[in-house]
């Protein structure tokens, strides 16, 4: 029996899937061929996920602690006598502690709508901590926002063949964003030009025509050499802009600094290149920039994506067709949030926590946190300074729940581990921040063992804790119904009747969709030219102690940590985690390939086995995704190297800054 899903792994993608069940087992998994951008095929990764599924390490009953902390030593009860301890203890924290000791740490193992926000709704009618969302994209919002205002759009993904000339800036797309492909495929039988922008070699330079393996964090620097030779060269457009733009005598200022010699030395690329670029994407109308978050993740990202997606501002791009950037589509999806996330039950005076400054956070000796609810998140493992993490963690006065799918390192230190359903075995919805189609999803299976959903463990709570509030008792079905009925144009042709039919439904976005063809969504409709050259910030660059800047970009075949503990996945990349270095670097410091190396930055020391390849620029070490920590040769996770430092704007993660050193 095929049956279809929606994969509900943190990408861009999110892919219609159909799913083979037989005999109430997961046996396949394909891309739905009827869904625009999925076409029919799953990535690498989900094709194993039937394997995850049916994994026999699936966490399959409620269990509590009975050894020490972190020791991952568990006892199985029953879901009653879970409830019951857990209700009974948090009672006693809010009444010895207050409401504001009471973390939940949440991200987006789903990105279902219900599963991943509802809970919310929980903790605000607790009056519990607000957590801000900041490991990901929150420098990359706040830029694009600073610029465009609220609601992030961009080119529609089925536009992107029109493009003549595009550049794919910071992305591996061909893996972080692989139903793009096909699109930049037919861009390029159109005869659109390709060029990739990255420190790092990978897929997607291969598939590109044209790479520069560019210096890490100088991309702001780039983006405003390319400001300033437009508008040398008179290559604006100045009827858009004198429209729709404001603040460019600062913009202005900013970029002269950059002529093409300096930048070009900068940033490690060649100049003559650099000048006939500039030109080619200024004066091709339908020019496209897509951009990712990993540029995002330092010090400077925020000012330098917001230099990078103000340049089809003023080349105008955004007129034509397959023209503009993109960097999210989720702003489209104008559901109704409201009673999902329990913004009516928020309390006032409620502190918010930085998710990226949970090691700090949890040693905090005023108004400590006293409990906290992991679900959605594996924060021992991605979270910046994970010594910190773990040491907070470890705490024995800390009351910690974990929801989770595997005894990842974070459940590890539970007082009670929790069976979560996984997607195939919960309904939800799904927006996308790669493509414009909202998507429902019924269970396929039923769930494993005794796992619930998340939304069933905080009903259940709730009931336990007296907390009346009708909506936190609402099915998922009540909930989606809720949050389709909404009045916005985008939303027109979504009504739940059809969506639960359809499963698939395109945001209703008009005509010759231009997203910023009359300016921004700022309350002055002008997209706001900046960063002021007071604004720019450069990394810290490396030094005689840490030489190498280390990155981390997504591992190929896991997803963040998700499926990091499946054998064939390891398998696939490598046995163990690695970082590629540079020959050069490799001769300098006496490193062999294959050779396992000591990583030291300024918080941590790690183990990692070393490739020798020129994939990797001069001067930079590159990562290749999350391992779990527990399948890492020393038991370390990657983020022992990153610091809780934050970026320019938007309070954002900082993974891409460390500087560090290697010894054999
Ligand atoms: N296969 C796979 N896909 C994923 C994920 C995964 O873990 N695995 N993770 C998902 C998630 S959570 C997210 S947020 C997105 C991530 O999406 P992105 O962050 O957009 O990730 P990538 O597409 O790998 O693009 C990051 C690229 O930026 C490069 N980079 C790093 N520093 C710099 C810099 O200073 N300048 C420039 N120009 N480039 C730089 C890296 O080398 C890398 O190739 O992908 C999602 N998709
Ligand atoms: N060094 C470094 N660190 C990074 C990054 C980097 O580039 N470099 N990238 C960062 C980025 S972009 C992100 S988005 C974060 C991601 O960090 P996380 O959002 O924590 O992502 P995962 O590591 O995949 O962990 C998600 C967990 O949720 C669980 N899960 C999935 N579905 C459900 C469900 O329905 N219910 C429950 N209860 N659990 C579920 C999965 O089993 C998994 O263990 O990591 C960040 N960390
Ligand atoms: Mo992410």
């Amino acid at each position: 029996m095929k049956l279809p899903s929606v994969c509900a792994l943190d990408c861009p993608d999110t892919c219609a899937l159909h799913i083979t069940v037989d005999n109430g087992r997961v046996v396949k998994l394909e891309g739905n061929p009827d869904h625009p951008i999925t076409r029919g095929f799953a990535c690498a990764k989900m094709y194993r996920y039937p394997e995850r599924h049916e994994h026999p390490d699936r966490l399959l009953y409620p269990q509590r602690r009975i050894g020490p902390k972190g020791s991952g030593k568990f006892e199985r009860i029953s879901w009653e006598t879970a409830l019951d301890e857990i209700s009974s203890r948090v009672q006693e924290i809010l009444k010895t502690h207050g409401p504001q000791s009471v973390l939940p740490y949440c991200y987006c193992g789903t990105m279902g709508v219900i599963e991943s926000q509802h809970p919310l709704a929980f903790f605000r009618a607790l009056g519990a901590l607000e957590l801000d969302w900041s490991i990901c994209a929150a420098t990359g919002s706040a830029a694009w926002e600073a610029n465009y205002g609220p609601f992030k759009l961009g080119v529609d993904p089925e536009e992107a063949s029109k493009s003549r000339f595009i550049i794919l800036w910071g992305i591996n797309a061909l893996r972080s964003n692989s139903h793009f492909a096909p699109w930049l495929k037919e861009a390029r039988q159109n005869g659109a030009h390709i060029l990739h922008i990255d420190p790092f070699r990978n897929e997607t330079s291969r598939f590109s025509d044209e790479h520069w393996q560019i210096r890490v964090g100088t991309d702001a620097a780039l983006a405003l050499a390319f400001g300033r030779e437009i508008l040398h060269q008179n290559w604006h457009d100045s009827a858009y802009l004198e429209q729709h733009a404001n603040n460019l005598d600062d913009y202005r200022q900013a970029c002269e600094l950059w002529t093409i010699e300096r930048t070009a030395d900068f940033c490690g690329i060649d100049a003559v290149r650099l000048r006939q670029v500039i030109q080619q994407y200024a004066t091709t109308r339908a020019s496209f920039i897509k951009v990712g978050y990993g540029l995002t993740r330092n010090e400077g990202g925020g000012n330098a994506l917001r230099a990078i997606t103000l340049l089809p501002a003023l080349t105008g791009a955004w007129q034509h067709a397959g023209g503009g950037a993109t960097l999210s589509t989720s702003g489209a999806f104008h559901l109704n949030h409201r009673l999902n996330r329990g913004e009516h039950l928020r309390q006032p005076n409620v502190r918010t926590v930085n998710m990226n400054l949970l090691a700090d956070e949890l040693a905090r000796q005023s108004q400590p946190i006293q409990a906290l609810f992991v679900f959605n998140s594996n924060p021992a493992a991605v979270a910046p300074d994970s010594s910190g993490v773990a040491k907070g963690l470890s705490r024995d006065d800390l009351f910690t729940v974990v929801l989770e799918h595997f005894q990842t390192d974070t459940a590890d230190y539970a007082d009670y581990l929790l069976p979560a359903t996984d997607f195939l075995e919960h309904p939800d919805l799904y927006t996308s921040y790669g493509h414009y189609y909202l998507q429902w999803s019924e269970p396929v299976v039923e769930p494993r063992g005794e796992c619930k959903p998340n939304t069933w463990f905080f009903r259940e709570l709730a009931k336990r804790l007296q907390l009346a509030e009708p909506t936190l008792h609402w099915t998922s079905h009540q909930l989606a119904e809720n949050l389709v009925s909404s009045q916005h144009p985008f939303m027109q042709d979504v009504t739940w009747e059809r969506l639960q039919k359809a499963r698939f439904i395109k945001m209703h976005l008009g005509e010759n969709f231009r997203p910023y063809i009359h300016g921004s969504h700022h309350a002055d409709k002008k997209i706001h030219f900046s960063p002021s050259p007071q604004q720019l910030h450069f990394e810290e660059q490396p030094t005689p102690e840490f030489p190498l800047r280390l990155i981390s970009p997504p591992g190929p075949f896991i997803l963040n940590t998700s499926m990091g503990n499946l054998e064939s996945i390891r398998k696939m990349a490598g046995n163990q985690p690695q970082v590629i270095i540079h020959p050069d670097d490799a001769t300098r410091y006496g490193v062999t390939d294959g050779a396992v190396v000591r990583i030291t930055s300024r918080t941590g020391t790690i183990s990692r086995q070393a490739i020798v390849s020129s994939d990797a620029r001069q001067g930079v070490l590159v990562a290749l995704g999350q391992w779990w920590p527990k399948f890492s040769p020393d038991k370390k996770s990657l983020n022992e190297l990153t610091s809780q430092r934050l970026t320019d704007l938007g309070g954002g993660s900082t993974f891409g800054n460390p500087v560090v050193r290697v010894e054999c």
